[in-house]
């Protein structure tokens, strides 16, 4: 039975990883984060799935700890481990930056270096969580492998040296050592200060008569949106190959946040019309005049990311992966996902 170590089992990504590698057979180890409130929402399913309990391990542990990282991987003598632990949160990053360098850049080195010093170059394979946020400023529509990195925020300045190190790692050690460069994919597990969720459960809510207004930021910022679930497949696919290598994995598809907004609110039953410009734009409900949607200057970031949108055709012809669900079909998904809640409640 292969047995894969998964840092940040968590989140969104970690949930759907280990429930995919229990459907593949493995005995799956989590490292969890010691919280003052539970944190494993995301897994509890799992733990308690009697056909997988006894396979599912979790161990605390943090990013930043070099000493508990060797102690866990040196039990578990994993044969790939996931890094997809981080800070995650591009606009959190501009607050913390060093800490955000610390699990994000030096926290990639940790593992690696655990990896070396246990002598297992030539067991474990080794899964990072690189992101289309490398890219940036962008110079190139679309961006592929080949596309040149300009990182705008310490959260992408910091995966930057993860990405570099990994690929160092593997080249001077010999190690199984791959980059995912991941364009950004949600779910209805997605954290909830994430645009796409945080616009998803306000529209229910605000169509529910739960909540009064939505506040956001840069509406304009294009993003190549896909959906976790198909996203971490690739991820698994990546490390069964017969050589590591770095691959991007996207939609082909960009959309605005603009768009996103008009489009889960028309799912939720309500029809947004915009009024003003800049920070005095509102969005209005068509139907009652209601100003439901307003800008706030905190949600926009000192840099920004205008445009993202990825060619994963290296990924197609090499994994065989493509993206399965569509913009609207994950939109659907979300907002549908956020009426279940409130409907299993009455
Ligand atoms: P989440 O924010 O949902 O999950 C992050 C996980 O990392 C959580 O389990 C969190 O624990 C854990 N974590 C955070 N800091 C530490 C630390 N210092 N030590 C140990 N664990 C820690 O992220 P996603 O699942 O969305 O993303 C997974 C990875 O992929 C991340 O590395 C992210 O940067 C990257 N990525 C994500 C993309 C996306 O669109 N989702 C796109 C490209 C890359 P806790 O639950 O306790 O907070
Ligand atoms: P991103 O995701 O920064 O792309 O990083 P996020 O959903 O936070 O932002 C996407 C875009 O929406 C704009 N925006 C807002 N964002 C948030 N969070 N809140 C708002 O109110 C808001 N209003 C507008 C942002 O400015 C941005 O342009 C995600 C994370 O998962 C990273 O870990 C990952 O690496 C990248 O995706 C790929």
């Amino acid at each position: 039975m292969k047995k894969a170590l998964i840092t940040g089992v968590t989140g969104q990504d970690g949930a759907y990883l280990a429930e995919l590698l229990l459907e593949k057979g493995y005995e799956v180890h989590g490292i969890k984060r010691r919280s003052s409130l539970l944190n494993t929402q995301r897994i509890d399913h799992l733990m308690e799935d009697a056909g997988v309990n006894n396979r599912l391990h979790l161990h605390y542990g943090d990013l930043t700890d070099a000493t508990n990282l060797i102690r866990i991987i040196q039990d578990v003598q994993p044969d790939e481990i996931y890094n997809l632990a981080a800070q995650s949160h591009v606009k959190v990053s501009f607050e913390t930056p060093e800490y955000t360098a610390n699990s994000d850049a030096i926290g990639t080195l940790r593992l690696l270096e655990a990896i070396r010093i246990l002598k297992l170059e030539n067991k474990t394979k080794f899964y990072q969580a690189s992101t289309s946020e490398l890219f940036g400023k962008v110079h190139e529509v679309p961006q592929s492998e080949s596309t040149p990195f300009y990182p705008r925020s310490p959260y992408a300045a910091a995966k930057l040296y993860a990405y570099w190190i990994t690929i160092n790692y593997r080249e001077a050690y010999n190690m199984y050592a791959c980059n995912g460069i991941l364009f950004n994919h949600e779910s209805p597990l997605r954290g909830e200060t994430f645009v796409t969720r945080k616009i998803t459960q306000a529209a229910v809510r605000i169509k529910l008569g739960l909540q009064e207004k939505l506040y956001l930021g840069n509406l304009d910022a294009k993003r190549d949106w896909g959906y976790a679930k198909d996203y971490v497949e690739a991820m698994w696919l990546m490390l069964q190959q017969d050589e590591p290598d770095d691959f991007v994995i996207a939609t082909g598809e960009t959309h605005s946040v603009r768009e996103f907004v008009e489009l889960a609110f028309s799912e939720a039953g309500i029809s947004i019309a915009w009024i003003g410009q800049g920070v005095e734009e509102k969005g209005i409900d068509s139907n009652t005049g209601k100003v439901i949607i307003e800008i706030h200057p905190r949600y926009f970031r000192p840099t920004e990311v205008d445009l993202l949108l990825g060619d994963a055709s290296k990924a197609f012809e090499k994994l065989g992966w493509e993206s399965k669900v569509t913009f609207e079909e994950l939109v659907r998904l979300m907002v549908q996902a956020e009426r279940g809640k409130y409907n299993a409640q009455r």
